[in-house]
């Protein structure tokens, strides 16, 4: 038999999409410096084919109204490529040619990026094969980090939920600072690093609130607090100032969430703008931007972590070979039927085929915004 004869390949036609938005209380509230978020507004994504496949993917519109305008953007998008076959790399060159003079950026970004990501579902789908198996990889325990919660809420709350976060079998935490002042910042650390069990790793995230200056003072004064990472301590596209943050600080300095595909992550790298990054699925680029960036921060030999979207994130993260740590949400768990499952510090990357996303259609009617 000739090599390959009896696995013939699969073609697969855009159809249309569908594209349903959801608003899902959070377990946790999340306080950051820049406004506290109760609820998650998700956007939900069926990418289907003519052959009967449907690609999957979600998206978190950060405010109420963002799902429906990321949403319009989406639909005009696959409208642009429907009838064409279901290939990202030559997808992705039609789609930011044609949308490169309305920028892409914030919401077109993320509209192309869930696109993207729904493609490498339909593919993996196809094939009958998880996307980190498709990929090249397998499904395997990725370390992860329960970054629910831990909002600005004083010393007290915040250590009391540090260690219920821990009830959730993971063994790292990532606290949100920028109070008012640097004391607050230090009194805050130091009782949640008091409280929880020296193993545990904690992660701090200032969410862009200082000036270079002001981070490179907080940065000194925690430093010693038995913090791992200090991340977005400034405007996320300040390089400048991010290295020279870098450059003054022991401990890492963390960014990337805020990178718009991969081109920005190459800028921030020529930088020196941080020891540690972390980039978004939503605005990297989805799955063919996270390759590239994965191949960026293999290249430089950085460490490389994800940002929200954990069940997809980790099928990546299994691929990444400089993979770091694992951002750990449970937002999409109330409307997914198989939940993300954790274990020993790590999320169990799903061995179904696709990235493992399938709705509860009773949670998205219950959930329907
Ligand atoms: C964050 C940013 C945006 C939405 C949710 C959470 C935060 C993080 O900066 O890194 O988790
Ligand atoms: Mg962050």
């Amino acid at each position: 038999m000739a090599l390959n004869s009896a696995a013939p390949a699969t073609k697969l036609t855009i159809r249309g999409v569908r594209t349903r938005a959801v608003n899902v209380p959070m377990t946790f509230v999340l306080g950051t410096s820049a406004g506290a978020i109760r609820t998650a507004p998700l956007l939900l994504i069926d990418l289907e084919t003519e052959e009967g496949v449907t690609g999957r993917a979600y998206v978190f519109g950060i405010y109420p109204g963002g799902p429906r305008v990321i949403g319009a953007v989406i639909e005009d998008a696959v409208a642009m490529i429907k009838g064409q076959p279901l290939a990202p790399a030559d997808l992705a060159k039609h789609l930011l040619r044609r949308f490169l003079l309305i920028g892409v950026t914030g919401v077109v970004r993320m509209a192309l990026s869930a696109i993207d990501s729904a493609m490498w579902d339909a593919l993996a789908v196809a094939a009958g094969k998880p996307l980190a198996t498709l990929l090249g990889g397998s499904p395997k325990p990725i370390p992860a980090y329960n970054s629910n919660g831990l909002g600005l809420m004083g010393p007290e709350k915040t250590a009391d939920e540090a260690l219920k976060l821990l009830e959730s079998d993971l063994k790292a935490v990532k606290l949100r600072l920028g109070y008012a002042t640097l004391e607050e910042d230090v009194a805050v650390a130091r009782a949640v690093r008091r409280a929880l069990p020296s193993a545990v790793t904690l992660m701090t995230d200032y969410n862009q609130a200082l000036d270079t200056p002001e981070a490179i003072r907080r940065g000194r004064a925690l430093e010693d607090e038995g913090i791992y990472w200090i991340e977005e301590p400034i405007r996320h596209d300040d390089y400048a100032g991010n290295a020279a943050i870098t450059e003054a600080l022991k401990v890492h300095v963390q960014i990337g969430e805020n990178f718009n595909g991969p081109q920005a992550m190459a800028q921030a790298i020529a930088a020196k703008a941080c020891d540690l990054v972390m980039p978004d699925l939503a605005r990297i680029g989805g799955v063919s931007g996270w390759m590239q960036a994965a191949g960026l921060a293999a290249a430089h030999d950085i460490p490389m972590s994800s940002h929200l979207f954990p069940e997809v994130s980790a099928h990546l993260m299994a691929v990444t070979p400089t993979a770091h740590w694992l951002e750990y949400m449970d937002w999409a768990s109330a409307v997914l039927e198989e939940p993300a499952v954790l274990r020993d510090g790590c999320l169990i990357v799903s061995d179904k085929p696709g990235s493992g996303l399938a709705w509860d259609e009773k949670a998205v009617a219950k959930y329907a915004a």
